[in-house]
């Protein structure tokens, strides 16, 4: 008993490694969670798929372990942060779909979180980036304090962009309140209608470094207009080409700075998703346009933490998570030639479908582990393994409590101990619809609706709703191409059983 109250109050010193792996459990290592915005499974080349070049993401996996099965519980961003925060699968809430930016705060204070969980164990708790998981109860005054946000769901310390880059309000919050605002000039947000007298880009075109194709055609900022409508605040907003660069710096700082005792970083990279407007020291740089050398800057960003770990003696007592929400998307709202300039880059490796599919592509995104002299590096792991059971599986670590939710605990998987990850994992898509996978196999239900061509996504790409079931094997067909529904249709329809159960 003291000994634990012990490793609770004193941070863990691992001196003298040896060969011999570590125990993992009962021990309070760093954890670092970085996790890219709309980056696809062969947008990072450990995986060996694409042709762009990561070396910086690449090194987690080297000297780690890469997930060849790790998943993302839904194709958009709400939803799969909403599930790696709560542990919860995000369609047991409605509202865990896509959020504007002045939307108000989607996890109930009140509920057990990933970050209350290590705050419990004695860590220091921390969001930089991108949060879009809403804030404030609706009606938010963005030139006040604003109560409900990251701080009240288990962070320590905030650093958000409140939705996604593409949304109003472009400003930073930091600890619920709008980083340099000039109250002579305060901020209005509103989704309805604009503010008069302010420029759109619709009505005014010629202000726009970047064109839009469908959608982000009203207020301008930095020459990119976004979703949503926005007045004042000018000081606060951000540049968009700087926004690498705050966030890793704020990172870097928090780690020199509370290096002493275990804490727990969720580092929200916004990139690759739009608009994509990296600096300028990679703009042009990978003759991919903006969206290869968004990926360029999201990799060195990835590198100068690394450095900070290594820097600060850190690596040996640091977890480094990597992963990104949901799949890759090409045009996904501007004009930026993603597809254009492609050439032979794979974002989707080999698997069909991408952001908001039910397609493997849509959820099976990079996953990458790696933590110095415990988990054995240089290892490809095929096991099941998803975001949502970071929750289950760092409470086993950190001797807590392991919630009751969805969240599974497969810490001998993540830490290479183990062949065996999750054995069913329920996926989602645009609008909450569902999909189950077990062991190689994935079913998905017959589905009614429209398809996604209207929001610029390709019929290859998106997820086109089909009268007919379809179940894949995915160890023979990782490219779902081959529907086997009429050949087995007991076994696809007992796993549909299944999930339903598993719904209830
Ligand atoms: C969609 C946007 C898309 C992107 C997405 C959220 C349109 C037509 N499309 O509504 O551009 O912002 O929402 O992306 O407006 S996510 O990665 O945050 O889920
Ligand atoms: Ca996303």
């Amino acid at each position: 008993m003291k000994k634990l109250l012990l490793t609770g109050l004193l941070p863990v010193a691992f001196g003298g490694l040896t060969s011999h792996a570590k125990s993992v459990e009962n021990v309070k290592p760093n954890v670092i969670v970085i996790m890219a915005d709309d980056l696809g499974y062969g947008d990072v080349s450990v995986y060996d798929r694409g042709t762009l070049k990561t070396p910086n993401m690449d090194r987690i996996g080297k000297e780690g372990i890469v997930f060849t099965n790790g998943y993302a519980t839904s194709a958009t961003c709400t939803p799969s942060r909403y599930s790696l925060i709560t542990g919860e699968y995000p369609w047991r809430n409605d509202r865990a779909q896509v959020l504007a930016g002045d939307a108000p705060l989607l996890i109930d204070p009140a509920s057990p979180t990933l970050p209350k969980m290590l705050k419990k164990a004695g860590y220091q708790t921390a969001v930089i980036g991108k949060w879009h998981l809403g804030l404030g109860n609706g009606k938010v005054d963005w030139n006040k304090h604003i109560p409900l946000n990251p701080n009240d769901v288990g962070f320590d310390y905030s650093y958000i962009m409140a939705a996604t880059n593409d949304r109003v309000p472009n400003v930073f919050v930091q600890d619920g309140k709008v980083v340099g605002l000039d109250p002579a000039d305060p901020l209005y947000v509103s989704y309805r209608k604009n503010f008069e007298g302010e420029p759109t880009g619709k009505e005014h075109p010629e202000m726009l470094k970047m064109m839009y194709s469908h959608g982000h055609n009203q207020s301008i900022n930095n020459g990119v207009s976004r979703i949503g409508y926005q007045k004042g605040g000018k000081a606060a907003q951000w540049i968009d080409e700087n926004m690498a660069d705050t966030f890793l710096v704020r990172s870097q700082n928090y780690i020199k700075k509370h290096k002493n005792k275990p804490f727990f970083l969720y580092y929200a990279l916004h990139q690759p998703h739009v608009p994509r407007v990296p600096h300028s020291r990679f703009a042009g740089t990978t003759g991919m346009g903006p969206r290869g050398d968004a990926i360029a800057e999201a990799d060195w960003c990835v590198g100068e933490l690394l450095k900070t770990l290594d820097e600060e003696g850190l690596m040996e007592n640091t977890i480094v998570i990597f992963s990104s929400d949901n799949g890759p998307v090409m045009d996904d709202g501007y004009k930026d030639d993603s597809q254009e300039k492609l050439g032979d880059h794979t974002p989707r490796g080999l698997l069909r479908g991408g952001k908001y599919s039910l397609f493997e592509a849509g959820t099976r995104v990079p996953f990458l582990l790696m933590w110095k002299g415990h988990v054995k590096g240089g290892k490809t792991s095929e096991a099941l393994v998803c975001q949502v059971d970071l929750f289950a599986s760092l409470a086993k670590m950190v001797n807590q409590e392991l919630p009751n939710n969805d969240s599974q605990d497969i810490l001998p998987a993540l830490t290479g101990k183990s062949k065996k990850g999750r054995e069913g994992l329920i996926i989602e898509g645009l609008g909450h619809r569902t999909a189950y996978r077990k062991g190689d196999w994935v079913v998905i239900p017959a589905y009614k609706g429209s398809k996604m061509v209207s929001w610029g996504v390709s019929n290859e790409t998106g997820f086109n709703p089909t009268p007919e079931i379809q179940f894949y094997n995915l160890k023979k067909d990782e490219k779902q191409q081959d529907n086997l529904y009429s050949s087995m249709p007991e076994k696809a329809e007992e796993l549909l059983k299944e999930m339903e159960e598993l719904k209830k």
